[in-house]
Protein backbone atom coordinates (compact mmCIF):
# COMPACT_ATOMS: atom_id res chain seq x y z
CA UNK A 1 0.00 0.00 0.00
CA UNK A 2 0.97 3.81 -0.33
CA UNK A 3 -1.15 6.60 1.17
CA UNK A 4 0.10 10.10 2.11
CA UNK A 5 -3.34 11.56 1.81
CA UNK A 6 -3.70 12.65 6.08
CA UNK A 7 -1.29 14.86 7.98
CA UNK A 8 -0.83 11.31 10.45
CA UNK A 9 0.79 9.85 7.42
CA UNK A 10 3.70 7.74 8.49
CA UNK A 11 7.26 9.23 8.92
CA UNK A 12 5.53 12.33 7.02
CA UNK A 13 6.20 10.50 4.17
CA UNK A 14 3.70 7.86 3.23
CA UNK A 15 1.99 4.65 4.77
CA UNK A 16 2.96 1.70 3.25
CA UNK A 17 2.68 -1.46 5.99
CA UNK A 18 -0.45 -0.55 7.59
CA UNK A 19 -2.32 2.90 7.89
CA UNK A 20 -1.33 5.23 10.83
CA UNK A 21 -5.06 5.45 11.29
CA UNK A 22 -5.58 1.93 11.50
CA UNK A 23 -6.38 0.98 7.36
CA UNK A 24 -5.40 -1.84 6.32
CA UNK A 25 -3.41 -3.15 3.06
CA UNK A 26 -6.20 -4.87 1.34
CA UNK A 27 -8.48 -1.67 2.60
CA UNK A 28 -5.89 0.51 1.19
CA UNK A 29 -6.09 -0.91 -2.25
CA UNK A 30 -9.70 -1.24 -2.59
CA UNK A 31 -9.59 2.24 -2.00
CA UNK A 32 -7.34 3.34 -4.30
CA UNK A 33 -9.41 1.07 -6.93
CA UNK A 34 -12.41 2.79 -6.00
CA UNK A 35 -10.93 6.13 -6.97
CA UNK A 36 -10.01 4.44 -9.87
CA UNK A 37 -13.35 3.71 -11.25
CA UNK A 38 -14.97 6.72 -9.97
CA UNK A 39 -12.17 8.69 -12.29
CA UNK A 40 -13.05 6.42 -15.31
CA UNK A 41 -16.92 6.69 -14.54
CA UNK A 42 -15.90 10.62 -14.68
CA UNK A 43 -13.86 10.43 -17.69
CA UNK A 44 -17.28 8.81 -19.31
CA UNK A 45 -19.68 11.58 -17.83
CA UNK A 46 -17.65 14.30 -18.46
CA UNK A 47 -17.60 13.29 -22.58
CA UNK A 48 -21.40 12.61 -22.03
CA UNK A 49 -21.49 16.52 -21.01
CA UNK A 50 -19.41 17.62 -23.68
CA UNK A 51 -21.64 15.88 -26.24
CA UNK A 52 -24.60 17.04 -24.99
CA UNK A 53 -26.18 14.31 -22.70
CA UNK A 54 -27.35 14.82 -19.55
CA UNK A 55 -25.66 13.07 -16.30
CA UNK A 56 -28.11 11.53 -13.94
CA UNK A 57 -28.26 12.74 -10.15
CA UNK A 58 -28.11 9.89 -9.08
CA UNK A 59 -24.62 9.44 -10.89
CA UNK A 60 -23.39 12.39 -9.08
CA UNK A 61 -24.38 10.92 -6.12
CA UNK A 62 -22.39 8.05 -6.87
CA UNK A 63 -19.35 9.79 -7.60
CA UNK A 64 -19.57 11.96 -4.38
CA UNK A 65 -20.05 9.10 -2.57
CA UNK A 66 -17.48 7.45 -3.61
CA UNK A 67 -14.94 10.10 -2.88
CA UNK A 68 -16.40 10.42 0.71
CA UNK A 69 -16.10 6.34 1.56
CA UNK A 70 -12.10 7.10 0.70
CA UNK A 71 -11.27 9.91 3.23
CA UNK A 72 -9.45 9.33 6.16
CA UNK A 73 -11.10 7.37 8.72
CA UNK A 74 -14.24 7.09 7.11
CA UNK A 75 -15.05 3.44 5.72
CA UNK A 76 -12.81 0.76 7.04
CA UNK A 77 -15.28 -2.15 5.00
CA UNK A 78 -13.95 -3.59 2.77
CA UNK A 79 -16.96 -5.41 1.53
CA UNK A 80 -18.74 -1.93 1.39
CA UNK A 81 -16.02 -0.81 -0.41
CA UNK A 82 -16.00 -3.42 -3.49
CA UNK A 83 -19.72 -3.50 -3.97
CA UNK A 84 -19.03 0.52 -4.79
CA UNK A 85 -16.81 -0.51 -6.97
CA UNK A 86 -19.27 -2.96 -8.47
CA UNK A 87 -22.06 -0.38 -8.75
CA UNK A 88 -19.53 1.79 -10.28
CA UNK A 89 -18.74 -0.24 -12.83
CA UNK A 90 -22.28 -1.26 -13.53
CA UNK A 91 -23.37 2.60 -13.77
CA UNK A 92 -20.48 2.90 -16.19
CA UNK A 93 -21.06 0.04 -18.30
CA UNK A 94 -24.29 1.36 -19.04
CA UNK A 95 -23.21 5.30 -19.87
CA UNK A 96 -19.94 4.51 -21.92
CA UNK A 97 -22.95 3.23 -24.66
CA UNK A 98 -24.05 6.15 -25.23
CA UNK A 99 -20.88 7.88 -25.50
CA UNK A 100 -20.68 9.03 -29.40
CA UNK A 101 -16.87 9.04 -29.29
CA UNK A 102 -14.73 7.14 -26.93
CA UNK A 103 -11.72 7.75 -28.50
CA UNK A 104 -10.20 10.35 -26.12
CA UNK A 105 -11.13 8.31 -22.74
CA UNK A 106 -8.40 7.28 -20.80
CA UNK A 107 -8.26 3.37 -19.46
CA UNK A 108 -9.53 3.71 -16.58
CA UNK A 109 -12.92 4.35 -18.81
CA UNK A 110 -12.63 0.65 -20.24
CA UNK A 111 -10.92 -1.54 -17.55
CA UNK A 112 -13.62 -3.77 -15.63
CA UNK A 113 -14.02 -6.20 -13.29
CA UNK A 114 -15.66 -8.33 -15.59
CA UNK A 115 -14.19 -11.10 -17.42
CA UNK A 116 -14.71 -12.10 -20.73
CA UNK A 117 -17.20 -14.59 -20.05
CA UNK A 118 -19.33 -12.37 -17.67
CA UNK A 119 -17.57 -13.52 -14.21
CA UNK A 120 -16.01 -11.56 -11.73
CA UNK A 121 -12.25 -11.31 -11.60
CA UNK A 122 -10.55 -12.67 -9.04
CA UNK A 123 -9.67 -10.83 -5.62
CA UNK A 124 -5.71 -11.36 -7.61
CA UNK A 125 -6.35 -9.37 -10.58
CA UNK A 126 -8.44 -6.73 -8.29
CA UNK A 127 -5.39 -6.39 -5.94
CA UNK A 128 -2.96 -6.51 -8.93
CA UNK A 129 -5.00 -3.27 -10.95
CA UNK A 130 -5.24 -1.51 -7.52
CA UNK A 131 -1.47 -1.43 -6.92
CA UNK A 132 -1.28 -0.50 -11.17
CA UNK A 133 -3.86 2.29 -10.20
CA UNK A 134 -2.30 3.87 -7.22
CA UNK A 135 -0.46 7.07 -6.40
CA UNK A 136 2.67 5.80 -7.20
CA UNK A 137 1.55 4.78 -10.97
CA UNK A 138 2.41 8.61 -11.83
CA UNK A 139 6.26 8.33 -11.81
CA UNK A 140 7.26 12.17 -12.49
CA UNK A 141 6.45 13.38 -8.29
CA UNK A 142 5.39 16.96 -9.00
CA UNK A 143 2.57 15.63 -11.57
CA UNK A 144 2.02 13.34 -8.98
CA UNK A 145 1.65 15.53 -6.14
CA UNK A 146 -0.81 18.04 -8.48
CA UNK A 147 -2.82 15.40 -9.19
CA UNK A 148 -3.29 14.13 -5.28
CA UNK A 149 -3.86 17.54 -4.19
CA UNK A 150 -6.45 17.98 -6.83
CA UNK A 151 -7.68 14.73 -6.10
CA UNK A 152 -7.93 14.79 -2.44
CA UNK A 153 -9.63 18.54 -2.51
CA UNK A 154 -12.20 16.65 -4.81
CA UNK A 155 -12.41 14.21 -1.75
CA UNK A 156 -13.28 17.12 0.97
CA UNK A 157 -15.66 18.73 -2.15
CA UNK A 158 -17.17 15.44 -2.58
CA UNK A 159 -18.13 15.34 1.55
CA UNK A 160 -19.63 18.97 1.47
CA UNK A 161 -21.87 18.28 -1.47
CA UNK A 162 -23.12 15.01 0.18
CA UNK A 163 -24.10 16.67 3.26
CA UNK A 164 -25.76 19.37 0.68
CA UNK A 165 -27.19 16.88 -1.07
CA UNK A 166 -28.93 14.80 1.74
CA UNK A 167 -30.72 18.00 2.27
CA UNK A 168 -31.76 17.82 -0.93
CA UNK A 169 -29.71 20.81 -2.14
CA UNK A 170 -27.71 19.90 -5.86
CA UNK A 171 -25.36 21.79 -7.65
CA UNK A 172 -24.93 19.89 -11.15
CA UNK A 173 -22.41 22.41 -12.01
CA UNK A 174 -20.00 21.67 -8.83
CA UNK A 175 -21.07 17.66 -10.08
CA UNK A 176 -19.43 18.58 -13.59
CA UNK A 177 -16.55 19.83 -12.46
CA UNK A 178 -15.60 17.71 -10.14
CA UNK A 179 -16.13 14.84 -12.47
CA UNK A 180 -14.02 17.19 -14.69
CA UNK A 181 -11.23 17.63 -12.85
CA UNK A 182 -11.32 13.91 -11.16
CA UNK A 183 -10.93 12.81 -15.46
CA UNK A 184 -8.28 15.58 -15.82
CA UNK A 185 -6.09 13.60 -13.20
CA UNK A 186 -5.59 10.47 -15.89
CA UNK A 187 -5.03 13.06 -18.99
CA UNK A 188 -0.95 12.76 -19.52
CA UNK A 189 -1.46 15.52 -21.47
CA UNK A 190 -2.11 18.18 -19.17
CA UNK A 191 1.04 19.78 -18.21
CA UNK A 192 1.97 21.09 -14.52
CA UNK A 193 0.75 24.37 -14.89
CA UNK A 194 -2.51 23.04 -16.06
CA UNK A 195 -2.49 20.89 -13.00
CA UNK A 196 -1.81 24.26 -10.93
CA UNK A 197 -4.42 26.15 -13.05
CA UNK A 198 -6.81 23.13 -12.06
CA UNK A 199 -6.05 23.31 -8.03
CA UNK A 200 -7.09 27.07 -7.95
CA UNK A 201 -10.08 26.11 -9.95
CA UNK A 202 -10.85 23.66 -7.53
CA UNK A 203 -10.55 26.36 -4.77
CA UNK A 204 -13.46 28.34 -6.34
CA UNK A 205 -15.31 24.81 -6.61
CA UNK A 206 -14.82 24.95 -2.77
CA UNK A 207 -16.13 28.00 -1.91
CA UNK A 208 -19.20 27.47 -4.20
CA UNK A 209 -19.40 24.28 -2.24
CA UNK A 210 -19.09 25.19 0.81
CA UNK A 211 -21.78 28.25 0.19
CA UNK A 212 -24.04 25.19 -1.01
CA UNK A 213 -23.13 23.30 2.00
CA UNK A 214 -24.12 27.14 4.54
CA UNK A 215 -27.18 27.61 2.39
CA UNK A 216 -28.64 24.38 2.72
CA UNK A 217 -27.97 23.82 6.77
CA UNK A 218 -29.35 27.28 7.39
CA UNK A 219 -32.38 27.02 5.10
CA UNK A 220 -32.80 23.60 7.00
CA UNK A 221 -32.38 24.32 10.49
CA UNK A 222 -32.03 28.24 10.79
CA UNK A 223 -29.25 30.32 11.36
CA UNK A 224 -26.66 29.19 14.40
CA UNK A 225 -26.84 31.57 16.95
CA UNK A 226 -25.11 32.01 20.60
CA UNK A 227 -25.49 29.31 22.54
CA UNK A 228 -24.29 27.33 25.35
CA UNK A 229 -23.73 23.63 25.61
CA UNK A 230 -23.96 21.30 28.10
CA UNK A 231 -20.65 19.44 28.36
CA UNK A 232 -22.04 17.38 31.88
CA UNK A 233 -24.39 14.07 31.44
CA UNK A 234 -27.36 13.57 32.24
CA UNK A 235 -29.41 10.53 34.35
CA UNK A 236 -30.78 8.82 30.91
CA UNK A 237 -28.91 6.43 28.95
CA UNK A 238 -28.12 8.03 25.76
CA UNK A 239 -27.01 7.85 22.23
CA UNK A 240 -23.94 9.61 20.90
CA UNK A 241 -23.70 11.26 17.65
CA UNK A 242 -20.40 12.11 16.16
CA UNK A 243 -19.26 13.24 12.54
CA UNK A 244 -20.65 15.99 10.11
CA UNK A 245 -24.25 14.96 8.74
CA UNK A 246 -27.18 17.48 10.05
CA UNK A 247 -29.29 15.05 8.50
CA UNK A 248 -29.11 11.93 10.62
CA UNK A 249 -28.92 13.80 13.46
CA UNK A 250 -32.43 15.23 12.72
CA UNK A 251 -33.74 11.98 12.23
CA UNK A 252 -32.58 10.13 15.13
CA UNK A 253 -33.63 13.32 17.10
CA UNK A 254 -37.04 12.64 15.83
CA UNK A 255 -37.01 9.30 16.10
CA UNK A 256 -35.96 9.39 19.88
CA UNK A 257 -38.62 11.65 21.06
CA UNK A 258 -40.64 10.03 24.24
CA UNK A 259 -38.31 7.04 24.33
CA UNK A 260 -35.90 7.93 27.60
CA UNK A 261 -32.94 8.18 25.46
CA UNK A 262 -30.99 11.25 25.41
CA UNK A 263 -29.04 12.49 22.56
CA UNK A 264 -25.78 13.97 23.10
CA UNK A 265 -23.26 14.78 20.28
CA UNK A 266 -19.66 14.55 19.90
CA UNK A 267 -16.58 16.15 17.97
CA UNK A 268 -17.77 17.43 14.60
CA UNK A 269 -21.37 17.19 15.72
CA UNK A 270 -20.68 19.56 18.44
CA UNK A 271 -21.68 22.94 16.57
CA UNK A 272 -25.38 21.26 15.94
CA UNK A 273 -26.67 22.69 18.84
CA UNK A 274 -26.06 26.12 17.70
CA UNK A 275 -28.95 25.76 15.22
CA UNK A 276 -32.16 26.75 16.15
CA UNK A 277 -34.36 23.96 14.81
CA UNK A 278 -32.44 21.53 17.25
CA UNK A 279 -32.84 23.58 20.28
CA UNK A 280 -36.31 22.10 20.33
CA UNK A 281 -35.87 18.53 21.25
CA UNK A 282 -36.00 17.98 24.90
CA UNK A 283 -33.60 15.22 25.03
CA UNK A 284 -31.05 16.95 22.65
CA UNK A 285 -28.61 17.11 25.90
CA UNK A 286 -25.40 18.33 25.49
CA UNK A 287 -21.82 17.46 23.74
CA UNK A 288 -19.68 14.56 24.95
CA UNK A 289 -15.89 14.09 25.10
CA UNK A 290 -13.45 16.18 22.56
CA UNK A 291 -12.12 15.37 19.28
CA UNK A 292 -12.21 11.89 17.44
CA UNK A 293 -8.97 10.84 18.43
CA UNK A 294 -10.00 10.41 22.19
CA UNK A 295 -12.80 8.23 21.62
CA UNK A 296 -11.05 5.10 22.32
CA UNK A 297 -11.51 6.47 26.01
CA UNK A 298 -14.76 8.19 26.00
CA UNK A 299 -16.89 5.90 23.98
CA UNK A 300 -15.54 3.28 26.29
CA UNK A 301 -17.05 5.54 29.08
CA UNK A 302 -20.06 6.34 27.65
CA UNK A 303 -21.90 3.18 28.14
CA UNK A 304 -24.80 3.68 25.11
CA UNK A 305 -24.55 3.52 21.36
CA UNK A 306 -22.56 5.74 19.15
CA UNK A 307 -23.61 6.71 15.82
CA UNK A 308 -20.80 7.64 13.31
CA UNK A 309 -22.26 9.50 10.30
CA UNK A 310 -19.16 10.06 8.49
CA UNK A 311 -15.04 10.32 9.38
CA UNK A 312 -13.39 10.22 12.14
CA UNK A 313 -13.50 6.48 13.23
CA UNK A 314 -10.89 5.03 14.96
CA UNK A 315 -10.85 1.33 14.85
CA UNK A 316 -12.98 0.38 17.66
CA UNK A 317 -12.03 -1.28 21.33
CA UNK A 318 -14.24 -4.63 21.75
CA UNK A 319 -15.43 -3.12 24.65
CA UNK A 320 -17.76 -1.22 22.84
CA UNK A 321 -17.96 -2.20 19.26
CA UNK A 322 -21.28 -4.18 19.87
CA UNK A 323 -22.33 -0.44 20.51
CA UNK A 324 -20.54 1.60 17.47
CA UNK A 325 -23.03 1.93 14.39
CA UNK A 326 -22.35 3.94 11.13
CA UNK A 327 -24.18 5.30 8.36
CA UNK A 328 -23.53 7.00 5.26
CA UNK A 329 -20.20 7.08 3.94
CA UNK A 330 -18.96 5.66 7.06
CA UNK A 331 -18.06 1.84 7.68
CA UNK A 332 -16.37 -0.06 9.80
CA UNK A 333 -16.10 -4.03 9.25
CA UNK A 334 -18.18 -5.91 11.83
CA UNK A 335 -19.95 -2.62 13.07
CA UNK A 336 -23.60 -1.85 12.22
CA UNK A 337 -23.94 0.05 9.20
CA UNK A 338 -27.73 1.86 8.58
CA UNK A 339 -28.79 2.21 5.21
CA UNK A 340 -30.59 4.87 4.11
CA UNK A 341 -30.21 6.76 0.37
CA UNK A 342 -29.84 10.52 -0.14
CA UNK A 343 -33.65 11.86 1.07
CA UNK A 344 -34.77 8.42 2.52
CA UNK A 345 -35.97 8.02 6.22
CA UNK A 346 -33.34 6.25 8.06
CA UNK A 347 -34.24 3.38 10.73
CA UNK A 348 -32.47 4.09 13.91
CA UNK A 349 -34.63 1.83 16.20
CA UNK A 350 -31.73 -0.82 16.40
CA UNK A 351 -29.84 1.52 18.36
CA UNK A 352 -32.25 3.01 20.66
CA UNK A 353 -33.57 -0.29 21.62
CA UNK A 354 -30.18 -0.92 22.23
CA UNK A 355 -29.41 2.36 24.70
CA UNK A 356 -32.71 1.07 26.62
CA UNK A 357 -30.37 -1.49 28.42
CA UNK A 358 -27.71 0.96 28.56
CA UNK A 359 -26.30 2.42 31.55
CA UNK A 360 -26.37 6.64 31.31
CA UNK A 361 -22.94 8.20 30.47
CA UNK A 362 -20.37 8.66 32.60
CA UNK A 363 -20.06 12.35 33.31
CA UNK A 364 -16.01 12.96 31.83
CA UNK A 365 -16.55 17.02 32.94
CA UNK A 366 -19.59 19.34 33.49
CA UNK A 367 -20.30 23.06 32.54
CA UNK A 368 -20.32 25.04 29.76
CA UNK A 369 -18.55 25.97 26.25
CA UNK A 370 -19.85 28.64 24.19
CA UNK A 371 -20.18 28.55 20.18
CA UNK A 372 -22.66 29.80 16.85
CA UNK A 373 -20.67 32.30 15.99
CA UNK A 374 -21.47 31.77 12.18
CA UNK A 375 -21.43 34.78 9.71
CA UNK A 376 -25.30 35.37 10.63
CA UNK A 377 -24.80 35.77 14.23
CA UNK A 378 -20.89 37.23 13.55
CA UNK A 379 -22.61 40.50 11.13
CA UNK A 380 -25.15 40.55 13.83
CA UNK A 381 -22.09 41.39 16.41
CA UNK A 382 -20.35 43.96 13.58
CA UNK A 383 -20.90 47.23 15.26
CA UNK A 384 -19.70 46.09 18.68
CA UNK A 385 -16.47 43.84 16.69
CA UNK A 386 -15.78 46.64 14.43
CA UNK A 387 -15.96 49.09 17.61
CA UNK A 388 -13.73 47.11 19.87
CA UNK A 389 -11.25 46.72 16.68
CA UNK A 390 -11.65 50.96 16.22
CA UNK A 391 -11.00 51.71 19.82
CA UNK A 392 -8.03 49.27 20.10
CA UNK A 393 -9.62 46.52 22.71
CA UNK A 394 -9.44 44.09 19.65
CA UNK A 395 -6.01 44.15 17.37
CA UNK A 396 -6.12 40.77 15.65
CA UNK A 397 -7.90 38.41 14.95
CA UNK A 398 -6.41 34.39 14.40
CA UNK A 399 -8.11 32.19 12.06
CA UNK A 400 -7.65 28.49 14.02
CA UNK A 401 -9.81 26.65 12.05
CA UNK A 402 -9.20 22.85 10.93
CA UNK A 403 -8.54 19.90 12.38
CA UNK A 404 -7.23 17.88 15.56
CA UNK A 405 -5.32 14.81 15.76
CA UNK A 406 -3.35 12.70 17.74
CA UNK A 407 0.39 14.18 17.23
CA UNK A 408 1.60 15.39 20.80
CA UNK A 409 2.74 18.42 18.27
CA UNK A 410 -0.60 19.52 18.25
CA UNK A 411 -0.11 20.67 21.60
CA UNK A 412 1.66 23.63 19.94
CA UNK A 413 -2.13 24.84 19.45
CA UNK A 414 -3.11 25.24 22.61
CA UNK A 415 0.17 26.30 23.94
CA UNK A 416 -0.33 29.22 21.52
CA UNK A 417 -3.79 29.84 22.30
CA UNK A 418 -2.69 30.87 25.54
CA UNK A 419 0.38 32.82 24.96
CA UNK A 420 -1.66 34.52 22.54
CA UNK A 421 -2.04 38.74 23.93
CA UNK A 422 -5.02 39.17 25.38
CA UNK A 423 -6.56 41.66 22.83
CA UNK A 424 -6.53 38.74 20.03
CA UNK A 425 -9.75 37.09 19.69
CA UNK A 426 -9.59 33.32 17.58
CA UNK A 427 -11.79 32.26 15.15
CA UNK A 428 -12.08 28.66 14.54
CA UNK A 429 -13.89 25.97 13.32
CA UNK A 430 -13.64 22.62 12.86
CA UNK A 431 -12.21 19.84 15.73
CA UNK A 432 -9.41 22.15 15.86
CA UNK A 433 -11.17 24.10 18.60
CA UNK A 434 -10.81 21.83 21.15
CA UNK A 435 -7.27 22.40 21.83
CA UNK A 436 -8.26 25.88 22.74
CA UNK A 437 -12.39 25.72 23.32
CA UNK A 438 -12.00 24.82 27.23
CA UNK A 439 -9.13 27.05 28.42
CA UNK A 440 -11.93 30.05 29.42
CA UNK A 441 -9.61 32.73 27.44
CA UNK A 442 -12.38 35.53 28.67
CA UNK A 443 -13.94 37.94 26.43
CA UNK A 444 -13.11 41.50 25.17
CA UNK A 445 -15.93 43.62 25.83
CA UNK A 446 -18.54 41.02 25.60
CA UNK A 447 -16.58 39.59 22.78
CA UNK A 448 -15.48 36.03 23.59
CA UNK A 449 -12.12 35.40 23.14
CA UNK A 450 -12.60 32.09 20.65
CA UNK A 451 -15.37 32.35 18.27
CA UNK A 452 -16.40 29.27 17.18
CA UNK A 453 -18.15 29.39 13.85
CA UNK A 454 -19.00 25.58 13.59
CA UNK A 455 -17.91 22.53 11.71
CA UNK A 456 -14.61 22.59 9.47
CA UNK A 457 -17.04 23.37 6.48
CA UNK A 458 -17.84 26.21 8.23
CA UNK A 459 -14.73 28.09 7.43
CA UNK A 460 -16.89 29.25 4.81
CA UNK A 461 -18.48 31.27 7.70
CA UNK A 462 -15.04 32.85 8.75
CA UNK A 463 -14.25 33.86 5.02
CA UNK A 464 -17.75 35.68 4.60
CA UNK A 465 -16.98 37.24 8.05
CA UNK A 466 -13.45 38.54 6.62
CA UNK A 467 -14.90 39.60 3.32
CA UNK A 468 -17.78 41.99 5.54
CA UNK A 469 -14.93 43.07 7.50
CA UNK A 470 -13.21 43.94 4.31
CA UNK A 471 -16.05 45.76 3.14
CA UNK A 472 -16.69 47.39 5.98
CA UNK A 473 -13.17 48.65 7.04
CA UNK A 474 -13.06 50.46 3.27
CA UNK A 475 -9.81 48.19 2.21
CA UNK A 476 -9.06 46.71 -0.92
CA UNK A 477 -7.47 43.58 0.02
CA UNK A 478 -8.57 40.71 2.34
CA UNK A 479 -5.15 40.35 3.71
CA UNK A 480 -4.85 44.03 5.07
CA UNK A 481 -7.21 43.20 7.32
CA UNK A 482 -6.04 42.18 10.74
CA UNK A 483 -6.46 38.59 10.51
CA UNK A 484 -3.55 35.80 10.64
CA UNK A 485 -4.47 32.40 9.50
CA UNK A 486 -2.56 29.65 11.54
CA UNK A 487 -4.43 26.21 10.49
CA UNK A 488 -4.57 22.83 11.61
CA UNK A 489 -4.78 20.26 8.70
CA UNK A 490 -5.19 16.77 9.23
CA UNK A 491 -7.75 15.24 6.49
CA UNK A 492 -8.72 15.49 3.18
CA UNK A 493 -11.53 18.20 3.98
CA UNK A 494 -8.85 20.63 5.35
CA UNK A 495 -7.47 20.26 1.75
CA UNK A 496 -10.76 21.56 0.09
CA UNK A 497 -10.67 24.47 3.04
CA UNK A 498 -7.23 25.47 2.15
CA UNK A 499 -7.35 25.37 -1.79
CA UNK A 500 -10.93 27.42 -1.00
CA UNK A 501 -9.33 30.35 1.12
CA UNK A 502 -6.35 30.49 -1.23
CA UNK A 503 -9.34 31.10 -3.80
CA UNK A 504 -10.44 33.81 -1.85
CA UNK A 505 -7.03 35.07 -2.26
CA UNK A 506 -5.89 34.63 1.65
CA UNK A 507 -2.11 34.97 1.54
CA UNK A 508 0.48 34.01 4.10
CA UNK A 509 -1.88 30.83 6.15
CA UNK A 510 0.45 28.89 8.27
CA UNK A 511 -0.45 25.23 7.98
CA UNK A 512 0.34 22.55 10.40
CA UNK A 513 1.52 21.15 12.67
CA UNK A 514 3.11 19.25 9.36
CA UNK A 515 3.37 20.71 5.56
CA UNK A 516 1.43 17.64 3.67
CA UNK A 517 3.95 15.10 2.91
CA UNK A 518 1.76 14.94 -0.92
CA UNK A 519 3.19 18.28 -1.65
CA UNK A 520 6.38 17.94 -3.88
CA UNK A 521 9.34 19.86 -2.87
CA UNK A 522 8.27 21.87 -6.48
CA UNK A 523 4.97 22.41 -6.01
CA UNK A 524 5.28 23.39 -2.11
CA UNK A 525 7.64 26.27 -3.58
CA UNK A 526 4.84 27.31 -6.03
CA UNK A 527 2.58 27.28 -2.81
CA UNK A 528 5.30 29.56 -0.83
CA UNK A 529 5.99 32.00 -3.64
CA UNK A 530 2.87 32.88 -4.84
CA UNK A 531 0.63 32.38 -1.65
CA UNK A 532 2.74 32.83 1.03
CA UNK A 533 1.50 29.27 2.61
CA UNK A 534 4.16 28.32 5.19
CA UNK A 535 4.56 26.06 8.25
CA UNK A 536 4.42 26.54 11.93
CA UNK A 537 7.73 27.24 14.12
CA UNK A 538 7.97 27.29 18.17
CA UNK A 539 4.78 29.18 19.76
CA UNK A 540 7.70 31.90 20.55
CA UNK A 541 9.16 32.51 17.12
CA UNK A 542 5.15 32.33 15.78
CA UNK A 543 3.30 35.12 18.05
CA UNK A 544 6.89 37.43 16.87
CA UNK A 545 6.23 36.94 13.24
CA UNK A 546 2.35 37.56 14.01
CA UNK A 547 2.25 39.79 16.45
CA UNK A 548 5.87 41.63 16.57
CA UNK A 549 6.02 40.63 20.07
FE1 LIG B 1 -12.15 16.58 12.50
FE2 LIG B 1 -12.24 14.42 11.39
FE3 LIG B 1 -14.21 18.03 10.27
FE4 LIG B 1 -12.07 16.37 9.82
S1 LIG B 1 -13.64 14.97 13.04
S2 LIG B 1 -10.47 15.76 11.41
O1 LIG B 1 -13.13 14.74 9.77
O2 LIG B 1 -13.67 17.05 8.91
O3 LIG B 1 -12.56 17.98 11.01
FE1 LIG C 1 -1.80 6.75 6.46
FE2 LIG C 1 -3.42 8.87 6.63
FE3 LIG C 1 -3.55 7.22 4.54
FE4 LIG C 1 -4.41 6.44 6.96
S1 LIG C 1 -5.28 8.07 5.64
S2 LIG C 1 -3.19 5.25 5.51
S3 LIG C 1 -2.88 7.46 8.27
S4 LIG C 1 -1.83 8.55 5.09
Amino acid sequence: MFCYQCQETAGCSGCTQMGVCGKKPEVAAMQDLLVYVSKGLSAVTTQLRKEGTKVSEETNHLITWNLFTTITNANFDNEAIIARIHNTLSVRRTLILQVKDTSGLPEAAFWDIKTKDGSDASDDVLFAKAKEAGVLSTKDEDIRSLRELITYGLKGLSAYSKHANVLLSDDPEIDAFLQRALAATLDDSLTADDLVALTLETGNYGVRGMAMLDTANTGAYGNPEITRVNIGVGKNPGILVSGHDLKDLEMLLEQTQGTGVDVYTHSEMLPAHYYPAFKKYPNFVGNYGNAWWKQKEEFERFHGPILMTTNCIVPPKDSYKDRLYTTGAAGYPGCTHIDGEIGAQKDFSALIEQAKHCSAPEELEHGEIIGGFAHNQVLALASQIVEAVNSGAIKKFVVMAGCDGRANSRNYYTDFARALPKDAVILTAGCAKYKYNKLNLGDINGIPRVLDAGQCNDSYSLAVIALKLKEVFGLDDINDLPIVYNIAWYEQKAVIVLLALLALGVKNIHLGPTLPAFLSPNVAKILTDTFGIAGIGTVEDDLKLFFGK
